[in-house]
């Protein structure tokens, strides 16, 4: 009889049997999986993604992955494990969408999907896959894909456990978020067991290219308090942006160092694009990101979530995020 799991490693039995079923789909599907993850991959949608795929893989199926890493995560990926977009399904597809529902997959248009699959831990995911598990209490999608290779069966090593790992650093700000919690470090823990060069991992999380140095100080030169220094905001202008095109845009942490301002429970970086701006929240209790972000046609989680506006609802997130943070503090 197999040792028994700690209760601290484990999904509770309603997640263990959808779970369960999950690697039961997976494993009896003949034709192509294709996995997907959502706008804008981070580490946890990229990791969990890398993972899945290779473990599928080593199960004999078709994978395809069509997902665009940020350069700063590409060295995660080998070459040809990730493919371009597809403008089509191929016939008779499973599709697996990882951290985020189906509305935010990208990389493939869904019409044509014989079955599909949603694992995530965003709330507000409506559940609409075919079999969806979403999770909100865990961390990162990759602690469920955790529990997913297990349940598939395979033997964990640092090829499986890197990208997998690396998910759970990107959700939990490498452990120092309130989603970190037991079961958390128990599940990275385990990933560390199977060979996961830890150190390295991290350090190689953090390189950017010398063109992101010189970015970060043009943006932290816009840094403004609000509300008796409550709100504080960072802008990222076209202007700004036109002159760094050396790199692609990945100044999406920027605004995790300015959180970090003493005495603020919102920091926002607001980056102007082509017709609109896209906003980035960060914020602590009892002011909640997700509800600021949400009313703004956007999502993620209470203490990180983000949208994109018109450039002419800008005055219009202001006003509202002031309002909020107003609200709160009184
Ligand atoms: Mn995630």
């Amino acid at each position: 009889m197999a040792p028994a799991t700690p209760p601290h490693e484990r999904l509770d039995a309603e997640a263990a049997t959808t779970l369960a079923e999950v690697a039961r789909r997976l494993r009896d599907w003949d034709g192509p999986i294709v996995i997907l993850g959502h706008v804008d991959p981070d580490g946890d949608a990229l990791g969990s993604v890398l993972t899945v795929a290779r473990a599928l893989r080593r199960l004999g199926k078709t994978v395809l992955a069509p997902l665009t890493p940020p350069r700063f995560l590409a060295f995660l990926a080998r070459p040809s494990e990730l493919c371009e977009p597809l403008t089509a399904l191929p016939d008779a597809a499973l599709v697996l969408m990882l951290d985020g529902d189906l509305g935010r997959a990208t990389g493939a248009p869904l019409e044509g999907a014989r079955y599909t699959i949603n694992l995530d831990h965003h709330p507000g995911n409506p559940g609409d896959a075919d079999l969806s598990l979403v999770l909100p209490q865990l961390a990162a999608t990759a602690v469920l894909v955790k529990h997913l290779v297990d349940a598939l069966g395979l033997a964990w090593d640092e090829d499986l456990a890197t990208p997998c790992l690396c998910g759970i650093l990107t959700d939990t700000g490498t452990f120092r978020f309130a989603n970190t919690d037991r079961h958390t470090l128990a599940v990275a823990g385990a990933l560390l067991e199977a060979g996961v060069d830890y150190a390295d991992l991290n350090d190689r999380l953090m390189w950017r290219h010398p063109s992101y140095f010189r970015r970060l100080a043009a943006v932290l030169a816009t840094v403004r308090f609000e509300l008796g220094g409550a709100l504080v905001t960072i802008e990222q202008s076209l202007a700004i942006q036109a002159a760094f095109q050396d790199g692609d845009d990945d100044s999406d942490d920027f605004v995790s160092l300015v959180r970090y301002a003493e005495g603020t429970l919102v920091a926002a970086y607001l980056r102007e694009i082509e017709g609109g701006v896209k906003v980035s929240l960060r914020s602590r209790a009892p002011f909640s990101a997700r509800r600021v972000c949400t009313a703004l046609g956007g999502g993620g989680h209470d203490v990180a979530a983000g949208a994109t506006v018109p450039a002419d609802r800008e005055e219009e997130f202001l006003e509202l995020a002031n309002a909020m943070v107003g609200e709160q503090i009184e």
